[in-house]
This record gives structure tokens, C-alpha cells and sequence, in this order.
């Protein structure tokens, strides 16, 4: 993994504030809800009650996601699907979140937990109805654990991403980097950008991602020769900037620029023998 030292403190600090919430609120990003869950979480949150939330599903395939909505409701789990940047999100989680979780007290307190990048912040922020905490489209935002007061009766504490340190498969990897949850400047950009384009075309086929290069195209060099051309990214010498390429195409990706993807389905999710985690 590319920030072990960042992802242990998390952890240490998840486990050190465990004691003193009622509930565990897990966001997974409805694009990869199983991979985004890459970390232990059975060993950190036993004994808790825990809620999953289903988030970025403006940017999820529709269709997938109620596919996974069913495979979670078969596993007696329940589960929200949310889009934090609906108008009506604070709302929604005062409604559709705060409800479920149970407190012996009157006040209400849960943490918020999550991979890199999947919404934690912007979840809190949602529900104070201001933004009080620093997010961003970058994994690696929130550093240290806070509480926030939402009112009289609800305190959030949030806390910083985590994954497994160790990331041994190469399609989690990938995955990871679609959904912007690893720092694609750590990873060569022609290799990442190659896996996360053929992650869509596998799935998707090719002529998605047409009208976002401007034209068919019939490989990745000529995907990335066209991406650079309509872009006008120019390195020296007019050659094509292709890093800059590789660099706009997976932060567009990820951000649902480039169109709306999932990236795993419950159907053929557990057929794939590399997706042991
Ligand atoms: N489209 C879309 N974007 C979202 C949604 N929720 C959050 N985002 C965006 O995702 C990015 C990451 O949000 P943060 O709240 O900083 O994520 P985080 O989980 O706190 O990230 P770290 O602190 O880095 O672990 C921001 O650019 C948000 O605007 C959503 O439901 N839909
Ligand atoms: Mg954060």
C-alpha cells in the first residue's frame, strides 16, 4: 500500500474513540460496495451496531445498485442508499440514518467510517447543515479523528479513511483507483490508466466512453492519442502530454465525469477468483 504509516494511526484511533459510540455508521461507495469495505471490518467494529450506507449512488450504475441492494437485503443487512450532494442529503440522513441507531442515553453518538474518499466528511458536514470539517476530491483528506456536535442529542466523530495496508490484488487495486480512494499520482499513470479503461470497457464496452474522447476509438494508445488531442495536452516538442492524460482521465473517472459506472455487481462479483481479499 502507498500510506501504510496514515492508514495504522487511523486504525489505532478508530479503536481507541470504539468505546465511546453507540453505533458505526460504514459508508461504501455504491460503484465497489464490497471492495470500498477492504478493511477488517468484522475485527474493529464487533460488538457495534452497525449501519451501511450505500454512497455515490448519483454516480453508480442504477440498475447495479439494485442489484446490490437485493444481494445486501438477502443477507439481512440493512442498507441506505444516499447522494451527499443532493440538495435534500441532511434531510434524507436525519430521516433515513439517524433513526437506526439506538442509544441508551439521550444523546446519540456515532462514528462515521469509511475508505479514503467515500463521503465521511461530507456526510458529518450534510447533517451539521454547514461545513465544518475539510473535505475534498482526494483521498487522505481528514488526518485525525473529531467530534462533531449536530445538535443536543447527536455527536459524529470522524475519522480518517482506511483499507487493508496490504493490497494484494491487482483488480482491488484498480477498482480502487476508479472510485478515486487511492492517490493515482503514486501509481505509473499508463499502467493505472490502462486497468481502470479496460475495467469500463470490460463491462461497459467501448462506445461509452466515445463522446468523452470525441470519436471511436480502437485501443488504449489511441484512446489516450484522441483524450490528448481534444484536450490539447502537449508535453515538449508537441508531443502529447500522456500523463496529463492519464492523470485527467482517472480523476474524471472517478469523480463520474467520463459517465456512470459500477465497477462490481453481485452476480459475477464472487465468480472472479481474483477478488479474494
Ligand atoms: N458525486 C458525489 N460526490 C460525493 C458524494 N459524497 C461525497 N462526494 C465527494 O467525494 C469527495 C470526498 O469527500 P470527503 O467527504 O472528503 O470524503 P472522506 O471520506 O471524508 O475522505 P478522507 O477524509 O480523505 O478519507 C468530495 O469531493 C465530495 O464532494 C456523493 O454522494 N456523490
Ligand atoms: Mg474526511
Amino acid at each position: 500500500m502507498h500510506y501504510p504509516g496514515h492508514i495504522q494511526k487511523a486504525k489505532r484511533q478508530i479503536q481507541e474513540n470504539i468505546r465511546s459510540v453507540d453505533a458505526v455508521v460504514e459508508l461504501l461507495d455504491a460503484r465497489i460496495p464490497i471492495t470500498s469495505r477492504s478493511y477488517e471490518s468484522d475485527r474493529l467494529f464487533h460488538n457495534k451496531q452497525r449501519i451501511v450506507v450505500l454512497n455515490k449512488c448519483d454516480l453508480a450504475d442504477p440498475m447495479i445498485t439494485e442489484q446490490w441492494r437485493e444481494h445486501f437485503v438477502s443477507l439481512k443487512l440493512a442498507v441506505i442508499e444516499a447522494s451527499l450532494m443532493n440538495a435534500d442529503a441532511r434531510q434524507f440522513i436525519l430521516k433515513e440514518v439517524v433513526p437506526l441507531v439506538k442509544s441508551r442515553f439521550f444523546e446519540k453518538r456515532f462514528m462515521v467510517v469509511g475508505m479514503p474518499n467515500v463521503g465521511k466528511s461530507t456526510f458529518i458536514n450534510r447533517l451539521k447543515g454547514k461545513k465544518s470539517l475539510a473535505v475534498g476530491n482526494r483521498p487522505g483528506i481528514t488526518r485525525g479523528v473529531q467530534w462533531i456536535n449536530v445538535s443536543q442529542s447527536v455527536s459524529v466523530l470522524d475519522t480518517p479513511g482506511i483499507l487493508y495496508s496490504n493490497l494484494h490484488s491487482t483488480r482491488t487495486v484498480t477498482k480502487l483507483l476508479a472510485v478515486g480512494s487511492l492517490p493515482y499520482e503514486k501509481f505509473d499513470p499508463m499502467d493505472a490508466f490502462e486497468r481502470v479503461l479496460t475495467l469500463i470497457t470490460e463491462r461497459y464496452g467501448s462506445d461509452v466512453l466515445g463522446a468523452y474522447v470525441g470519436g471511436e476509438f480502437s485501443d488504449y494508445e489511441d484512446f489516450m492519442e484522441k483524450l490528448c488531442n481534444k484536450r490539447n495536452f502537449r508535453a515538449k516538442q508537441g508531443l502529447n502530454d500522456n500523463t496529463r492524460g492519464a492523470q485527467t482521465f482517472l480523476r474524471e473517472v472517478a469523480s463520474g465525469k467520463a459517465g456512470r459506472f459500477s465497477f462490481e455487481d453481485p452476480v459475477t462479483f464472487y465468480l472472479a477468483d481474483d477478488e479474494a481479499l
